[in-house]
């Protein structure tokens, strides 16, 4: 049974930047009531309405996971490893994007799966094999018709974007190896929970995964997590080591366990955790909202740093519009020039000149902070102040 515990209200598709031609001519953008539901059954947290695929991922997607660092250093070491240890023949990326991670492995050796054509075709061109779809059974039998097995399938951040994960599983057992592994990496329930990042949910984030309801879902599937692995990446994530159930020659480590056991004790099997997190998330509005205020009262400008899918949720949550954030600053070439989706907020080219005319910069890409915090070192021994929500509202 799903229980809805969190209404984040009318919410526009997170990656649907307008266009200044779209905003003349009063395109009218599709809202949608994003609500947040718990399954009593197998403890799986996803959004009560989910919307077609083909509205969010197409032939147009802007964003591209090479445009930062820190992307690229965590999958150029996650590849090391799997060279290492699993020492792939063939590997298949579902949903590989702009081929930040497969960048690091033999061109004749790895499958990408991405069904955003613009971005498909980087990978292409790039002379890796691609196909430009959504993963599905279909798609696996076509794979398998050609190319029997796979040794590795990986998958980071794309598996919580497709609705129907009985296909999604199916279609990977269906091509897995019969020693295969399936890694999968995604922004961990927990670390939302308890950092209080509530703008993990976006229509495109249709599920937020735990190790308990991974756990549940892949069990029909004869698939067990025999490895978890904690990163920093994207507000907090987890990198599950998956093998089949009858593969013995790969042993469990303590690391499951554990991380169930982080999840039990913290209470995600509860109803009640989502409850008291569903509260919190109101005062976290209204905390920001009144630094917001009280910063804007004082005639400052504040930029927006990084015009993430997340601030998508922030601005039309917490009702911000280009009265508190005046503008965006962004890296990537399809969102520079656009509007954040449900507000009137312009988003310009990333540029140090404006910057150092800034004295607040809200941290819409908080998930970075680290990077940007280096990269901004000098905003910063200026006196420049970030303005952040995660984990508590507060001016950095
Ligand atoms: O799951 C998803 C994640 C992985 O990526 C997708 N559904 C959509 C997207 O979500 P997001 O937009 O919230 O992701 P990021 O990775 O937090 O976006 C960072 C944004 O900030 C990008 O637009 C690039 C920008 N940026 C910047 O302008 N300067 C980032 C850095 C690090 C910078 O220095």
């Amino acid at each position: 049974m799903n229980k809805k515990f969190l209404n984040l209200g009318l919410q526009p598709l997170a990656n649907k930047y307008l266009t200044k031609k779209e905003k003349l001519s009063n395109f009218k953008e599709d809202f949608y009531r994003l609500e947040v539901c718990f399954n009593t059954k197998n403890k799986l947290v996803s959004l009560y309405k989910k919307i077609n695929v083909k509205k969010m991922f197409n032939n147009n997607y802007p964003y591209k996971s090479s445009l930062s660092l820190t992307m690229l250093k965590s999958f150029k070491e996650l590849s090391t490893m799997i060279k290492k240890k699993f020492k792939p023949k063939l590997f298949l990326e579902i949903g590989s994007n702009d081929g930040a991670l497969v960048q690091n492995f033999n061109k004749n050796k790895v499958i990408c799966v991405e069904p955003c054509s613009n971005l498909a075709k980087i990978t292409k061109k790039k002379g890796y094999l691609t196909f430009d779809k959504y993963w599905n059974f279909k798609l696996a039998k076509k794979i398998k018709s050609k190319f029997k097995t796979v040794n590795i399938v990986y998958s980071a951040n794309t598996l919580t974007h497709i609705e129907n994960l009985n296909d999604v599983f199916k279609s990977i057992t269906h091509i897995l190896s019969k020693n295969g592994v399936l890694i999968i990496e995604d922004p961990s329930l927990l670390e939302c929970l308890k950092k209080i990042s509530y703008d993990q949910f976006y229509n495109e984030h249709i599920y937020l995964f735990s190790a308990i309801a991974v756990k549940n879902i892949i069990n029909k599937f004869k698939l067990e997590i025999f490895d978890i692995q904690v990163l920093d990446t994207h507000g907090g994530s987890l990198r599950y080591f998956i093998k089949r159930t009858s593969n013995k020659s790969i042993l469990i480590n303590k690391s499951v366990k554990k991380q169930i056991k982080k999840e039990i004790n913290f209470g995600l099997n509860n109803f009640s955790t989502y409850k008291k997190f569903a509260q919190k998330v109101k005062k976290s509005r209204n905390k920001l909202n009144n630094i917001l205020k009280k910063v804007k009262k004082n005639k400052n400008i504040i930029i927006g740093y990084g015009a993430t899918a997340k601030a998508t949720t922030i601005l039309n949550y917490c009702g911000i519009d280009n009265d508190t954030i005046d503008f965006f600053l962004d890296t990537t070439p399809g969102k520079v020039n656009k509007f954040m989706p449900g507000k009137n907020i312009k988003i310009l080219p990333y540029n140090k000149k404006i910057i150092d005319r800034t004295n607040y910069m809200f941290l819409g890409a908080w998930n970075f902070k680290k990077e940007i915090f280096i990269k901004e070192s000098k905003f910063i021994s200026n006196g420049g102040k970030f303005i952040t929500h995660v984990p508590i509202p507060k001016i950095i």
